[in-house]
């Protein structure tokens, strides 16, 4: 038995984590073995490595110091949690995967998206996420959900062209590959955007069971 890999995407403040949390509790309802987890984090060495990577400093951040970390973490995150989840046929809902990588370091930062493929080839060895659910909405409204939480992190930090460059990432992905991506208008109020995942619920169960 394989489980069910799905990841969350989006710029700030698109409500990943609180609808990560309402979509487990759905199909744990529904008799699903569900794990959470997040990137970058999702193991105690990972999280240090995610401590790193937020925590403003006086000393830039190379990007490829930040591309090399982030894919760090994800060995060690993949290693000790989502390979064994899958492998016992649990559903992995995780908040942020790869596709942040191609947005943020591809989009934001201007690295070459082959150095980032390459990296994906050599951490993944082929895995992809079954689904991936891709929070869409202006940066400016985004950015102020974020803001009314208080201190920023280090990428919260960056201007405006970076997180418009960081949105665009994401949606030309999307478009790419229509099979993998289900997009989601996250500017819309809470109720709204959970009832498209009541939708969804149906089908992850489907193809869980089938
Ligand atoms: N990063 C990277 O550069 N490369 C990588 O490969 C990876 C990550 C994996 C940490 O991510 C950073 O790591 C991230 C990219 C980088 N950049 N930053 N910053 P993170 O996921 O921990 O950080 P985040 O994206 O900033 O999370 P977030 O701001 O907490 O966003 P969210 O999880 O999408 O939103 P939320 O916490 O569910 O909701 C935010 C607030 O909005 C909260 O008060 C909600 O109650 C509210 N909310 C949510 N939905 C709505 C709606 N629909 N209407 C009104 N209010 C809402």
């Amino acid at each position: 038995m394989s489980g069910l890999f799905i990841t969350l995407e989006g710029p700030e403040g698109a409500g990943k984590s609180t609808n990560r949390d309402y979509l487990a509790r759905h199909l744990r309802d529904r008799g699903l073995d569900v794990l959470l987890t997040r990137e970058p984090g999702g193991t105690p060495l990972a999280e240090r490595i995610r401590e790193l990577l937020l925590a403003p400093s006086d000393e830039k951040m190379h990007a490829d110091t930040e591309l090399l970390l982030v894919f760090a973490a994800r060995a060690q995150h993949l290693a000790e949690v989502i390979r064994p989840a899958l492998a016992r046929g649990a559903v992995v809902l995780c908040d942020r995967f790869t596709d942040a990588t191609y947005a943020y370091q591809g989009g934001g930062r201007g690295l070459d998206v082959e150095r980032i493929a390459t990296l994906e080839r050599f951490v993944q060895e082929g895995l992809q996420p079954d689904l991936t659910l891709l929070f869409d909405l202006p940066v400016e409204v985004g950015l102020s959900r974020a803001a009314a939480r208080g201190r920023l992190d280090r990428f919260e930090q960056e201007g405006q062209g970076f997180f418009e460059a960081v949105r665009q990432a994401y949606l030309d992905r999307a478009k790419a590959d229509p099979q993998r991506y289900c997009l989601i208008d996250a500017a819309q109020p809470l109720p709204a955007v959970q009832q498209s995942l009541d939708g969804l619920v149906g089908q992850i169960v489907d193809r869980c069971r089938g």
